[in-house]
């Protein structure tokens, strides 16, 4: 398959893409609630009786303010949900206190009683949340006033020229160098009936998110995401797993036909694998297909932490519709799979913005796409400029492609579309739920570009 060369990274033109990046003039921060302070009633309250309330908007995926800071007598933090869909609740462990989850818009009030001096740790224990940076810090102080204003809160009172400068130098940076690079084809061996066999050891290692960002991954093979595992129709495939993790584990191959024993999901078709164990999984390649291998074991941690790979099987077949209007073959072909939780939050391909990778096509070329959602959310993709076609949902063959630019992915989903590339320049190509994609200092987290030349 037709993979990014070195020179899509050389190619950049940085005042081309600091033109894309002002055409996503989006005003993300309508939202943004500066966290006040202020004084209840309550004159006539008795000791103990918490005076003092501190407004905290819970938002995706951070507090604001991300310092609050409340007197020794106690307070009531009422807490606002200002996620446009997520649940999100708090939980200050150190103090014992865990709120209801708020749903999304909701509100809550929370008492915290009379507390030490000290600082304590907040976070949103959903799943995935604190990983994604939703932490801030209690401050418990007879001497510190009111709630200070997070960092966030501080580009409130940066200069139009000085948030230019920050979002300018960002921009610049991509593409970023990062250590690892993860997707590219896995190699096989053939053993003798012809049986293409595939080698997959699933281990913890250091990955770097973005620049200086390094996390422990959970990973196929050392990368994430995991080497596609690409195989033609009616191929003999054996997949062998070594389990190096800490945990139990399992491999599952989602929406790809096998029979019901290789369906990698311990307890019931199988025993989980154990650390330090391995396990077999053969059977014959049904196509096509455009599917993901991932872990069926605790895989609310395993998955969002890097344990998928894209799995394909032959080609998705161009509909005649689309070859009679000049898409007769595809050039490039790349998968992107969206993460949004775990230790490796927000990404496309494993990597955050401006790490991610971005790619190259002349005008008139044809490049397939494959978004895989292994995360927690749905994401609306969206490429600016080149129209696209969706050819197959799941890896099924669409009998009429549809028509996209923007287009939303499910978790679990899977959508195949053409795009041709028509008008050269730098197109920004992102995530457009805004807050998956820009924030003060720039763009960030689910952002790349498509570059067009002539
Ligand atoms: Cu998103």
């Amino acid at each position: 398959m037709a993979r990014m060369s070195k020179d899509d990274r050389s190619v950049l033109s940085w005042l081309a893409f600091a033109a894309a990046v002002a055409a996503l003039c989006v005003a993300i921060f309508g939202l943004r609630d500066n966290g006040s302070s202020s004084s209840a009633g309550g004159t006539g309250g008795g000791a103990g009786a918490a005076t003092t309330t501190v407004n905290v908007t819970l938002k995706d995926f951070s507090f604001n303010p991300a310092t609050i800071t409340i007197p020794t007598a106690g307070a009531t933090l009422h807490l606002m949900n200002g996620s446009s869909g997520n649940v999100h609740n708090i939980e200050i462990a150190q103090l014992g206190i865990k709120s209801d989850p708020i749903p999304a818009g909701g509100s809550l009030n929370v008492t915290i009683p009379a507390t030490p001096a000290g600082t304590y740790k907040v976070i949103c224990p959903q799943p995935g949340h604190e990983g994604n940076g939703m932490t801030a810090t209690l401050v418990v102080s007879d001497t510190g006033g009111s709630s200070t204003g997070s960092a966030a809160d501080s580009h409130a009172s940066l200069t139009a020229s000085q948030m230019d400068a920050l979002m300018l130098s960002q921009a610049q940076k991509f593409p970023a160098k990062t250590v690892g690079h993860g997707g590219d084809l896995m190699a096989y061996k053939t053993l003798a009936d012809g049986t293409k066999e595939f080698d997959i050891e699933a281990k913890v290692v250091d990955w770097e998110v973005e620049p200086g960002r390094v996390v422990k991954a959970w990973t196929y093979n050392g990368v994430v995401p995991g080497p596609e595992i690409h195989v033609n129709i009616g191929d003999k495939v054996r997949v062998v797993l070594t389990n190096h993790l800490p945990q139990s584990t399992s491999l599952h191959f989602h929406g790809i036909q096998v029979p019901n024993v290789m369906d990698g999901v311990d307890p019931y078709t199988e025993t989980p694998t154990i650390p330090g164990g391995t396990h077999t999984y053969d059977f014959v390649a049904v196509g096509p297909a455009t599917g993901i291998y991932h872990s069926h074991h605790n895989a609310e941690q395993q998955i969002p932490d890097g344990m998928f790979g894209a799995f394909t099987v032959g080609d998705e077949p161009i509909p005649q519709v689309l070859k009679d209007k000049g898409y007769t073959h595809v050039d490039k072909k790349i998968n992107l799979v969206l993460n949004d939780a775990g230790v490796i939050g927000l990404s496309l391909n494993g990597k955050s913005f401006p790490a991610t990778e971005p790619y190259t096509l002349r005008v008139g070329q044809v490049m397939e796409v494959t978004y895989m959602n292994e995360g927690l959310l749905s994401h609306p993709m969206h490429l600016h400029q080149p129209m696209g076609w969706v050819i197959a949902k799941d890896g099924e063959p669409l009998l009429t492609p549809t028509p996209t630019d923007t287009i939303l992915v499910a978790p679990g989903e899977r959508y195949t579309v053409l795009y041709m590339a028509k008008i050269p320049g730098v197109w920004a190509w992102h995530c457009h739920i805004l807050t998956h994609a820009e924030t003060p200092e720039g763009m960030k987290y689910m952002v790349t570009a498509l570059i067009v030349e002539r």
